[in-house]
């Protein structure tokens, strides 16, 4: 019997090919076998986009090459890039659509099932009302994709409610920078990184979550630039730093605007530029008066001195450039901490020039061209607002509809599982979301999932969230359909088809125009083909500032990816904005925003004592539906585990490897802890990646933003014991 292929692949990661030993069925490692061709495309998983070569064979993905031409990675990849060819051909591949039955999943043809998602569809919106069905999409998928799956809920469905997994991720800095800049984009190329004096990186753990960019980071500090590095955790870009400050989790925004009480208070701002460039300075300014470093010392438990150096570092520098990424987003007021670091940034002159700036780590593989086309709720293709009578009249022109035929704004992701939970959404149409596992109060979210009346699901996994569905259709992986990404920079990129869909699965766009015809729209959704889907797409977002009029595959190949906005054929791209001291906004100007600060929406207290906070480690990817199924990258990683400060673990009597109990307000999980001195003494960290009695999820709460709408992951309040022994069925 053959050996399954991860479990081969995982004993030459160990121990290497041995030469006298020929396992049962032959060598199972394709990686290592000649392949029929290279495919010139880019990793599946984050949001760096990295440039990689597919080895096919058989019509399989059995390796890579790295590409070394192409400029943002230069053929470097992390530990998941040179794995994530392991998923082709992995035995737990949905190879047809599954109908659920009282006794579980059959495989069902395509007929029957499309015809079973259409008439449940159909007959719950007679009942109930278009509005009773939902939608949610995801930014692993291509922007056509993403484009398509808006255009379906509006035009096909007829509902409010789409929204994406974007909303647990982008959408405090998407709100940030609209409000601040007029647009939804990191306004500098990374190129900018390496010639920056000072970095401010805010909330960010790169080395594990976008390793790339450490790259540009080591650039910038082989060049004599300085770094500072602002996490509750001592995160290993750290080792780096030139000053640390261990924030107390939530409390970022006092620190930004003790920051700039520094800079104002010593007058280093930039009078000519704010003069010339921006408006509301001076509201702005009477709001920081209050945060001394004292004030902001207390607050944050960043010491004052670290405080006044860190604003008079970023202030006096040439260039100042700040990164940040979900630790300043993830948080109820994930906006107002990604305004106040913006405002800093405005203070001193540091955006739209060469090495000066303020730029977003986004996070998902297609973060940003998920989020320009219109799968979230209150948005139209182009960055346009739904609300906006000017974006409705064109992009209704666009579909071939009246502009009052585009439904109005609906919830957002949590919101959704909300309206679920009370009843009123009551059948939802998932691709490329897996909410068990991500969002916030996974038990309120099983919960919810049971009260649908019809639950259909577009994977290639069966996901944690798959399990409970009525029908899951079989989808594609990201090398089986060709497409467009926009990476963390906002440069366009062209992902290749290198291989089709096995079995009978079906590639996504295919999927969700067939069921736009059985529910009697084919019309709109005549595509054949995903360049047919981006012709539409350009057309959509023309005008729009996330124009994409200008950009073609063939361009995209041409120029190793067109930076947008690109509103003409004969126009390169706009790798750097605001270069013409022209913002988004109307007026031209940047906004200075007034931020306040409050408490995190789970504040700690006597019972709760202590800061939980969740987040990422390098060899598994978001809610691990594809990397818990790698076996090289789950022998990195196998299961979450607890990080805890030596003092702490001290003072509850805990060591090394302990099993641990952690409680919050909503639910309680027990797991094996490290003890590790690079952490917050008052903080603990759990890597949220796994489902089940493993989820950090159980713990966090649904405090979200009043303006993103994203969950507080970043904050909960929670308390510790040791454990007798593992959970049961560990
Ligand atoms: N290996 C790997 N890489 C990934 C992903 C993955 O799942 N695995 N996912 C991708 C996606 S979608 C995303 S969004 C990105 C996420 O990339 P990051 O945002 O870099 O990763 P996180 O681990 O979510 O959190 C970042 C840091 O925030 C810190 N933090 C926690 N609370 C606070 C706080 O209150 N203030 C501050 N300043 N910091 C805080 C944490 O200690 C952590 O080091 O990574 C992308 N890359
Ligand atoms: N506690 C805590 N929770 C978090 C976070 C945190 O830091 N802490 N981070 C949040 C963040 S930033 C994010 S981005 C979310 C992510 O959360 P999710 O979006 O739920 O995570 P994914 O693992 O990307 O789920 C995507 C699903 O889509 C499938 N899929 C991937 N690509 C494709 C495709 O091309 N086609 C189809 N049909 N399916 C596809 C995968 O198999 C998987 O089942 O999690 C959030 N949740
Ligand atoms: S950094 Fe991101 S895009 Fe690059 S190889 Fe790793 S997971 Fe893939
Ligand atoms: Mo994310």
């Amino acid at each position: 019997m053959a050996v399954p292929p991860n479990d081969e692949a995982r004993l030459i990661e160990r121990f290497g090919p041995h030469p006298q030993y020929e396992p049962p069925g032959g060598w199972q490692d394709e990686s290592r076998r000649p392949a029929e061709k290279l495919v010139k495309t880019h990793c599946c998983f984050c949001g760096q986009q990295c440039g990689i070569q597919l080895k096919v064979r058989d019509n399989r993905v059995i390796g890579f090459e790295p590409w070394e031409e192409f400029p943002f990675n230069r053929g470097m990849l992390c530990p998941k890039g040179v794995k994530r060819y392991m998923q082709s051909g992995h035995p737990d591949r949905l190879l047809a659509p599954l109908i659920r039955e009282s006794s579980g999943f059959r495989e069902a043809n395509w007929d029957e099932a499309l015809n079973r998602v259409a008439s449940r569809i159909r007959e719950i919106q007679e009942r109930h009302g278009p509005d009773a069905v939902a939608v949610y999409g995801g930014a692993s998928l291509t922007t056509e994709k993403a484009y398509l799956l808006g255009k379906f809920a509006r035009v096909a469905l007829g509902t409010r409610h789409i929204d994406y997994n974007g909303r647990l991720c982008m959408v405090s800095a998407g709100v940030a920078y609209k409000l601040a800049f007029g647009v939804d984009r990191s306004p500098n190329p990374w190129n900018d990184i390496p010639l920056a004096d000072v970095l401010l990186l805010a909330g960010s753990n790169v080395a594990d979550c976008s390793p790339i960019t450490t790259d540009y980071i080591w650039r910038c500090r082989d060049r004599g630039g300085k770094l500072i590095v602002i996490d509750p955790r001592m995160t290993p870009i750290t080792r780096n730093a030139d000053l640390y400050l261990p924030v107390r989790p939530g409390t970022d925004l006092a620190l930004f605007m003790g920051m700039l009480h520094v800079i104002l208070r010593d007058g280093l701002e930039k009078r000519a530029f704010i003069a010339k460039h921006t408006i509301g300075f001076d509201d702005v300014a009477a709001s920081v008066k209050p945060y001394d470093p004292a004030t902001a010392a207390r607050i944050t438990g960043v010491p004052p001195e670290s405080i006044e150096k860190a604003g008079r570092w970023f202030a006096t520098c040439e260039r100042g450039f700040a990164l940040h990424a979900r630790g300043i987003e993830h948080q109820s007021k994930g906006v107002e901490n990604v305004l106040a670091l913006i405002n800093i940034c405005l203070a001193t002159g540091n955006i739209g020039r060469e090495g000066a700036g303020c730029v977003m780590i986004t996070g998902q593989g297609n973060g940003q061209g998920g989020r320009e086309h219109g799968q979230k709720c209150d948005q139209l293709p182009g960055q346009r607002s739904i609300t906006d009578p000017e974006a409705r009249r064109y992009v209704a022109r666009v579909w071939g509809i009246q502009p009052e035929q585009i439904p109005q704004a609906g919830y957002s992701a949590v919101e959704i599982m909300e309206a679920i939970h009370r009843g009123e959404i009551k059948a939802l149409l998932s691709i490329c979301f897996n909410p068990l596992v991500s969002l916030p109060d996974a038990n309120f979210t099983a919960e919810a999932l049971k009260k649908l009346e019809f639950f259909s699901v577009i994977d290639f996994f069966m996901s944690e969230t798959a399990q409970y569905a009525d029908v899951i259709l079989a989808g594609s992986l990201q090398e089986e359909e060709e497409g467009v990404v926009a990476n963390v920079e906002g440069r366009v990129l062209h992902i290749q088809q290198a291989i089709t869909p096995p079995g009978e699965a079906r590639v996504d766009s295919q999927i969700i125009c067939e069921l736009a015809r059985r529910l009697g729209h084919g019309q709109h959704f005549p595509f054949q083909s995903p360049r047919e889907i981006f012709q539409e797409l350009r057309e959509a977002s023309r005008g729009g500032c996330a124009d994409y009029y200008g950009i073609t595959y063939e361009k995209i190949d041409r120029q190793m990816g067109v930076f947008w906005p690109c509103p003409s054929e004969d126009h390169p791209g706009t790798p750097r904005l605001f270069e013409d001291g022209k913002f988004f906004h109307s007026d031209g100007k940047a906004h200075f925003m007034v931020t306040e600060y409050r408490e995190a929406g789970d504040p700690v207290n006597e019972d709760y004592p202590l800061f939980l906070t969740t987040g990422r480690v390098v060899s598994q990817y978001l809610s691990g539906t594809q990397t818990r199924r790698i076996g090289a990258l789950v022998d990195q990683y196998p299961e979450p585990r607890l990080e805890i400060h030596p003092r702490l673990a001290d003072d509850r009597g805990i060591r090394d490897k302990d099993w641990v109990t952690v409680t919050t307000r909503r639910a309680e999980i027990t797991l094996q802890d490290m003890v590790v001195r690079t952490i917050r003494p008052d903080t603990v960290f759990i890597p949220y990646h796994w489902p089940g009695r493993k989820s950090a999820n159980k713990l966090t709460h649904r405090t979200l933003d009043p303006r993103s709408k994203i969950p507080e992951f970043k904050v909960s309040a929670c308390n510790l014991r040791k454990s007798e022994g593992p959970p049961e069925g560990a």
